[in-house]
Protein backbone atom coordinates (compact mmCIF):
# COMPACT_ATOMS: atom_id res chain seq x y z
CA UNK A 1 0.00 0.00 0.00
CA UNK A 2 1.27 3.46 -0.55
CA UNK A 3 2.49 5.72 2.13
CA UNK A 4 0.14 6.79 4.51
CA UNK A 5 1.44 9.12 6.53
CA UNK A 6 3.54 9.22 10.18
CA UNK A 7 0.86 7.90 12.00
CA UNK A 8 -0.25 4.97 9.94
CA UNK A 9 3.48 3.95 9.55
CA UNK A 10 4.45 3.79 12.98
CA UNK A 11 1.40 3.56 15.00
CA UNK A 12 2.74 0.23 17.74
CA UNK A 13 5.20 3.02 18.81
CA UNK A 14 2.39 5.99 19.02
CA UNK A 15 -0.34 6.61 21.70
CA UNK A 16 -3.36 4.84 19.92
CA UNK A 17 -5.83 7.21 18.02
CA UNK A 18 -8.76 6.58 15.72
CA UNK A 19 -8.66 5.82 12.29
CA UNK A 20 -11.40 8.51 11.68
CA UNK A 21 -9.73 11.14 14.13
CA UNK A 22 -6.40 11.10 11.72
CA UNK A 23 -5.27 14.33 10.50
CA UNK A 24 -2.37 13.51 8.26
CA UNK A 25 -0.74 15.88 4.97
CA UNK A 26 1.47 12.52 4.45
CA UNK A 27 3.74 14.33 6.15
CA UNK A 28 7.87 12.68 7.34
CA UNK A 29 9.77 10.06 5.82
CA UNK A 30 11.93 12.83 4.69
CA UNK A 31 15.17 11.38 2.73
CA UNK A 32 18.72 11.39 4.65
CA UNK A 33 20.73 12.77 2.07
CA UNK A 34 24.67 11.48 2.29
CA UNK A 35 26.86 14.86 2.25
CA UNK A 36 29.96 13.96 0.16
CA UNK A 37 31.51 17.79 0.78
CA UNK A 38 30.29 17.68 4.15
CA UNK A 39 32.19 13.99 5.16
CA UNK A 40 35.47 14.98 3.19
CA UNK A 41 35.52 18.22 5.25
CA UNK A 42 35.32 16.52 8.80
CA UNK A 43 36.72 12.42 8.04
CA UNK A 44 33.35 12.03 9.13
CA UNK A 45 30.28 10.11 6.96
CA UNK A 46 27.86 12.67 6.59
CA UNK A 47 24.14 12.51 6.57
CA UNK A 48 21.71 15.04 6.06
CA UNK A 49 18.09 14.30 7.93
CA UNK A 50 16.22 17.11 5.20
CA UNK A 51 13.36 17.54 7.53
CA UNK A 52 12.29 20.53 4.96
CA UNK A 53 10.23 17.94 2.41
CA UNK A 54 8.03 17.63 4.91
CA UNK A 55 4.45 19.63 3.68
CA UNK A 56 4.28 22.58 5.64
CA UNK A 57 8.65 23.02 5.22
CA UNK A 58 9.35 21.57 8.37
CA UNK A 59 9.73 19.17 10.79
CA UNK A 60 7.19 20.87 12.93
CA UNK A 61 4.35 18.30 10.80
CA UNK A 62 5.81 15.28 12.94
CA UNK A 63 4.72 16.81 15.93
CA UNK A 64 1.54 18.39 14.57
CA UNK A 65 -0.04 15.47 12.93
CA UNK A 66 0.13 13.53 16.41
CA UNK A 67 -0.84 16.55 18.40
CA UNK A 68 -4.09 17.83 15.44
CA UNK A 69 -5.25 14.47 15.23
CA UNK A 70 -5.18 14.33 19.33
CA UNK A 71 -7.35 17.56 19.42
CA UNK A 72 -9.50 15.80 17.42
CA UNK A 73 -10.37 13.33 19.15
CA UNK A 74 -10.82 15.44 21.81
CA UNK A 75 -13.31 17.25 19.91
CA UNK A 76 -11.19 20.50 20.26
CA UNK A 77 -12.29 23.09 18.61
CA UNK A 78 -9.60 25.55 18.53
CA UNK A 79 -5.87 25.15 18.97
CA UNK A 80 -3.53 27.80 19.92
CA UNK A 81 0.67 28.01 19.53
CA UNK A 82 3.25 30.69 20.30
CA UNK A 83 5.89 30.25 17.29
CA UNK A 84 8.85 31.53 16.09
CA UNK A 85 7.16 30.60 12.69
CA UNK A 86 7.26 27.32 11.32
CA UNK A 87 5.17 25.93 14.62
CA UNK A 88 2.23 28.40 12.91
CA UNK A 89 3.00 27.64 9.69
CA UNK A 90 2.53 23.80 10.38
CA UNK A 91 -0.48 24.32 13.18
CA UNK A 92 -2.38 26.21 10.49
CA UNK A 93 -2.05 23.91 7.86
CA UNK A 94 -3.11 20.77 10.06
CA UNK A 95 -5.87 22.71 11.19
CA UNK A 96 -7.19 23.39 8.13
CA UNK A 97 -6.72 19.56 7.01
CA UNK A 98 -8.74 18.80 10.31
CA UNK A 99 -11.98 20.61 8.95
CA UNK A 100 -13.28 21.16 12.20
CA UNK A 101 -10.55 23.01 14.32
CA UNK A 102 -9.44 26.85 14.15
CA UNK A 103 -6.09 27.93 14.84
CA UNK A 104 -4.82 30.88 17.01
CA UNK A 105 -0.93 31.89 16.75
CA UNK A 106 0.88 33.86 18.43
CA UNK A 107 4.42 35.43 16.92
CA UNK A 108 6.63 37.87 18.05
CA UNK A 109 6.56 41.25 15.86
CA UNK A 110 8.86 41.32 12.90
CA UNK A 111 10.84 38.59 13.77
CA UNK A 112 9.13 35.73 11.59
CA UNK A 113 10.65 34.68 8.51
CA UNK A 114 8.85 35.73 5.57
CA UNK A 115 7.35 32.60 3.96
CA UNK A 116 6.16 31.10 7.60
CA UNK A 117 4.25 34.63 7.85
CA UNK A 118 2.41 33.70 4.60
CA UNK A 119 1.76 30.10 5.44
CA UNK A 120 -0.39 30.84 8.51
CA UNK A 121 -2.01 33.48 6.93
CA UNK A 122 -2.61 31.63 3.57
CA UNK A 123 -4.40 28.68 5.94
CA UNK A 124 -6.50 31.39 7.62
CA UNK A 125 -5.09 31.21 11.05
CA UNK A 126 -5.65 33.79 13.34
CA UNK A 127 -2.90 35.62 13.40
CA UNK A 128 -1.85 38.05 16.41
CA UNK A 129 1.64 39.62 16.60
CA UNK A 130 2.60 40.53 20.05
CA UNK A 131 5.29 43.31 21.00
CA UNK A 132 7.29 41.01 22.57
CA UNK A 133 9.19 37.60 21.62
CA UNK A 134 8.41 34.08 21.94
CA UNK A 135 8.97 33.62 25.62
CA UNK A 136 6.38 36.49 26.12
CA UNK A 137 4.20 34.48 23.75
CA UNK A 138 4.20 31.09 24.77
CA UNK A 139 3.20 32.35 28.18
CA UNK A 140 0.21 33.91 27.11
CA UNK A 141 -0.49 30.95 24.98
CA UNK A 142 -0.46 28.76 28.75
CA UNK A 143 -2.36 30.89 30.42
CA UNK A 144 -4.94 30.78 27.36
CA UNK A 145 -4.81 27.58 27.04
CA UNK A 146 -4.97 26.54 30.88
CA UNK A 147 -7.85 28.43 31.49
CA UNK A 148 -10.43 28.17 28.40
CA UNK A 149 -11.05 25.48 26.42
CA UNK A 150 -8.44 25.92 24.09
CA UNK A 151 -5.50 22.80 22.87
CA UNK A 152 -2.37 23.98 23.06
CA UNK A 153 -0.23 22.47 20.24
CA UNK A 154 3.29 23.88 21.18
CA UNK A 155 6.03 21.12 22.19
CA UNK A 156 4.59 21.48 25.54
CA UNK A 157 1.92 18.86 24.40
CA UNK A 158 3.26 15.66 25.12
CA UNK A 159 1.89 14.64 21.47
CA UNK A 160 4.22 16.85 19.76
CA UNK A 161 7.18 15.06 21.33
CA UNK A 162 5.52 11.89 20.33
CA UNK A 163 5.10 12.27 16.64
CA UNK A 164 8.49 14.04 16.76
CA UNK A 165 10.52 11.00 18.08
CA UNK A 166 9.63 8.98 14.58
CA UNK A 167 12.25 11.13 12.55
CA UNK A 168 14.79 8.80 14.97
CA UNK A 169 12.68 5.93 13.61
CA UNK A 170 13.41 6.85 9.95
CA UNK A 171 16.92 7.42 10.56
CA UNK A 172 17.50 4.14 12.00
CA UNK A 173 15.30 2.62 9.65
CA UNK A 174 17.97 3.78 6.17
CA UNK A 175 21.24 3.35 8.45
CA UNK A 176 20.29 0.16 9.84
CA UNK A 177 21.09 1.44 13.17
CA UNK A 178 21.60 5.23 14.96
CA UNK A 179 24.42 7.33 14.27
CA UNK A 180 27.40 7.69 16.24
CA UNK A 181 26.55 11.02 16.87
CA UNK A 182 23.55 13.61 15.86
CA UNK A 183 23.66 17.07 15.58
CA UNK A 184 20.32 19.40 15.75
CA UNK A 185 19.72 23.20 16.20
CA UNK A 186 17.86 23.96 19.65
CA UNK A 187 15.52 26.46 20.36
CA UNK A 188 12.82 25.53 22.39
CA UNK A 189 14.29 22.55 23.14
CA UNK A 190 11.47 19.92 22.10
CA UNK A 191 13.17 18.23 19.22
CA UNK A 192 16.20 17.20 20.85
CA UNK A 193 14.02 15.34 23.55
CA UNK A 194 12.14 13.86 21.14
CA UNK A 195 15.09 12.68 19.41
CA UNK A 196 16.54 11.36 22.37
CA UNK A 197 13.55 9.80 23.32
CA UNK A 198 12.88 7.77 19.70
CA UNK A 199 16.25 6.38 19.75
CA UNK A 200 15.75 5.24 22.87
CA UNK A 201 12.25 3.64 22.67
CA UNK A 202 13.67 1.85 19.28
CA UNK A 203 16.61 0.29 20.78
CA UNK A 204 14.63 -1.01 24.21
CA UNK A 205 12.17 -2.40 20.97
CA UNK A 206 14.89 -4.17 19.34
CA UNK A 207 14.85 -2.30 15.86
CA UNK A 208 18.44 -1.04 17.12
CA UNK A 209 21.59 -1.72 19.19
CA UNK A 210 23.08 1.27 19.57
CA UNK A 211 22.40 5.01 20.93
CA UNK A 212 24.08 8.33 19.41
CA UNK A 213 25.69 11.10 21.24
CA UNK A 214 23.46 14.31 20.93
CA UNK A 215 24.96 17.45 19.60
CA UNK A 216 22.59 20.36 20.24
CA UNK A 217 23.69 24.12 18.89
CA UNK A 218 22.40 26.89 19.95
CA UNK A 219 22.47 30.54 18.09
CA UNK A 220 25.26 32.46 20.38
CA UNK A 221 22.98 35.39 21.19
CA UNK A 222 20.34 33.04 22.71
CA UNK A 223 21.64 30.23 23.83
CA UNK A 224 20.08 29.98 27.94
CA UNK A 225 21.22 26.01 28.05
CA UNK A 226 24.64 26.68 27.10
CA UNK A 227 24.64 29.48 29.69
CA UNK A 228 23.18 28.20 32.40
CA UNK A 229 20.77 30.95 32.56
CA UNK A 230 17.24 32.59 30.84
CA UNK A 231 18.35 35.01 27.95
CA UNK A 232 15.44 38.27 28.78
CA UNK A 233 16.57 39.47 25.55
CA UNK A 234 17.92 36.40 22.49
CA UNK A 235 18.95 38.01 19.57
CA UNK A 236 20.07 36.16 16.46
CA UNK A 237 19.32 36.29 12.25
CA UNK A 238 18.16 32.49 12.86
CA UNK A 239 14.53 33.82 13.90
CA UNK A 240 13.22 30.17 14.32
CA UNK A 241 15.73 29.83 17.43
CA UNK A 242 15.30 33.00 18.97
CA UNK A 243 14.61 31.83 22.35
CA UNK A 244 15.58 32.82 25.62
CA UNK A 245 13.82 30.37 27.98
CA UNK A 246 13.11 26.96 26.30
CA UNK A 247 10.13 24.77 27.59
CA UNK A 248 11.77 21.54 27.26
CA UNK A 249 15.39 23.14 29.26
CA UNK A 250 15.41 20.02 31.68
CA UNK A 251 14.44 17.13 29.13
CA UNK A 252 17.69 19.15 26.59
CA UNK A 253 20.07 18.39 29.49
CA UNK A 254 19.22 15.04 29.89
CA UNK A 255 19.66 13.81 26.34
CA UNK A 256 23.02 15.71 26.83
CA UNK A 257 24.36 14.09 29.56
CA UNK A 258 22.67 10.51 29.11
CA UNK A 259 23.83 10.36 25.75
CA UNK A 260 27.29 11.85 26.62
CA UNK A 261 27.08 14.73 24.17
CA UNK A 262 27.06 18.19 24.60
CA UNK A 263 25.15 21.63 23.96
CA UNK A 264 27.28 24.29 22.88
CA UNK A 265 26.53 27.28 20.85
CA UNK A 266 27.11 28.47 17.48
CA UNK A 267 27.46 32.58 16.08
CA UNK A 268 25.12 33.74 13.42
CA UNK A 269 28.59 34.20 11.29
CA UNK A 270 29.28 30.70 11.63
CA UNK A 271 25.72 29.80 11.06
CA UNK A 272 25.52 31.83 7.95
CA UNK A 273 28.37 30.08 6.42
CA UNK A 274 27.57 26.41 7.30
CA UNK A 275 23.91 27.76 5.39
CA UNK A 276 26.17 28.95 2.45
CA UNK A 277 28.46 25.45 1.99
CA UNK A 278 25.10 23.43 2.42
CA UNK A 279 23.44 25.17 -0.33
CA UNK A 280 26.88 25.63 -2.68
CA UNK A 281 27.88 22.29 -2.16
CA UNK A 282 25.43 19.88 -1.52
CA UNK A 283 22.85 21.15 -3.00
CA UNK A 284 20.54 21.62 0.29
CA UNK A 285 18.89 24.59 0.74
CA UNK A 286 17.83 25.31 4.57
CA UNK A 287 16.68 28.00 6.58
CA UNK A 288 19.33 29.70 9.12
CA UNK A 289 18.16 27.78 11.95
CA UNK A 290 18.77 24.67 10.38
CA UNK A 291 22.68 25.22 9.63
CA UNK A 292 22.96 25.33 12.75
CA UNK A 293 23.86 21.75 13.34
CA UNK A 294 25.81 21.67 10.22
CA UNK A 295 27.48 24.65 11.76
CA UNK A 296 28.50 23.22 14.91
CA UNK A 297 29.80 20.04 13.29
CA UNK A 298 31.92 22.48 11.37
CA UNK A 299 33.07 23.82 14.47
CA UNK A 300 33.84 20.63 16.77
CA UNK A 301 35.52 19.31 13.75
CA UNK A 302 38.06 22.59 13.67
CA UNK A 303 38.57 21.87 17.64
CA UNK A 304 39.71 18.45 16.76
CA UNK A 305 36.82 17.00 18.70
CA UNK A 306 35.99 14.04 15.96
CA UNK A 307 39.87 13.34 15.73
CA UNK A 308 39.50 9.44 17.32
CA UNK A 309 36.30 9.36 15.78
CA UNK A 310 37.41 8.94 12.03
CA UNK A 311 34.68 7.47 9.27
CA UNK A 312 31.73 7.75 12.16
CA UNK A 313 28.48 8.36 11.26
CA UNK A 314 27.15 11.56 12.02
CA UNK A 315 23.25 12.80 11.08
CA UNK A 316 22.23 16.34 11.04
CA UNK A 317 19.21 17.85 11.40
CA UNK A 318 18.06 20.36 8.70
CA UNK A 319 14.84 21.52 10.62
CA UNK A 320 13.21 23.71 8.07
CA UNK A 321 13.52 24.76 4.32
CA UNK A 322 15.47 27.41 2.45
CA UNK A 323 12.56 28.66 0.71
CA UNK A 324 10.87 30.02 4.63
CA UNK A 325 12.98 32.66 4.67
CA UNK A 326 14.53 33.61 1.12
CA UNK A 327 14.95 37.40 2.77
CA UNK A 328 18.06 35.82 4.39
CA UNK A 329 19.24 34.02 1.61
CA UNK A 330 19.47 37.26 -0.60
CA UNK A 331 20.94 39.02 2.05
CA UNK A 332 24.00 36.90 2.34
CA UNK A 333 24.35 36.47 -1.13
CA UNK A 334 25.52 38.59 -3.83
CA UNK A 335 23.04 40.38 -6.16
CA UNK A 336 22.62 38.98 -9.69
CA UNK A 337 23.86 41.08 -12.15
CA UNK A 338 21.97 42.62 -14.93
CA UNK A 339 23.24 43.28 -18.44
CA UNK A 340 21.60 44.81 -21.91
CA UNK A 341 19.46 42.19 -23.33
CA UNK A 342 21.95 41.07 -26.04
CA UNK A 343 24.17 37.68 -26.26
CA UNK A 344 26.96 39.32 -26.36
CA UNK A 345 26.33 41.04 -23.48
CA UNK A 346 25.63 37.97 -21.71
CA UNK A 347 28.85 36.11 -23.39
CA UNK A 348 31.11 38.72 -21.33
CA UNK A 349 29.18 38.54 -18.47
CA UNK A 350 30.14 34.67 -18.45
CA UNK A 351 33.60 35.14 -19.84
CA UNK A 352 33.21 33.65 -23.08
C1 LIG B 1 13.70 25.52 11.63
O1 LIG B 1 8.14 27.31 15.35
O2 LIG B 1 10.00 26.96 18.20
O3 LIG B 1 14.39 23.04 19.83
O4 LIG B 1 7.77 28.12 17.32
O5 LIG B 1 11.64 26.25 13.40
O6 LIG B 1 12.35 21.83 19.09
O7 LIG B 1 12.30 24.28 19.47
C2 LIG B 1 10.68 26.49 16.00
C3 LIG B 1 11.84 25.85 16.29
C4 LIG B 1 14.95 24.45 14.89
C5 LIG B 1 14.18 24.48 17.19
N1 LIG B 1 14.84 24.69 13.59
O8 LIG B 1 13.50 23.31 17.56
C6 LIG B 1 8.48 27.48 16.52
C7 LIG B 1 9.76 26.96 17.00
C8 LIG B 1 13.74 25.29 13.09
C9 LIG B 1 12.70 25.66 13.94
C10 LIG B 1 13.97 24.79 15.77
C11 LIG B 1 12.84 25.43 15.32
P1 LIG B 1 13.11 23.09 19.07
Amino acid sequence: MSYQGLIHHYRKYLPPIKDENIVTLLECNTPLIHSEDLSQRTGLKVYLKYEGLNPTGSFKDRGMTMAISMAKEKQAKVVMCASTGNTSASAAAYAAKSGTMKCVVIIPEGNIALGKLAQAMIHQAKVIQIRGNFDDALNIVKEVTDNHPVELVNSLNPYRIEGQKTAAFEVCDVLGDAPVFHAIPVGNAGNITAYWKGYNEYKAAGQSQSLPKMLGFQAAGAAPIVHGHVIDKPETLATAIRIGNPASWKQAETARDDSGGLIDLVTDDEIIEAYKILAAHTGVFCEPASAASVAGMLKLNQQGFFKDSQGATIVCTLTGHGLKDPNNAIKVIDQPVTVDSTMDAVLKEIGL
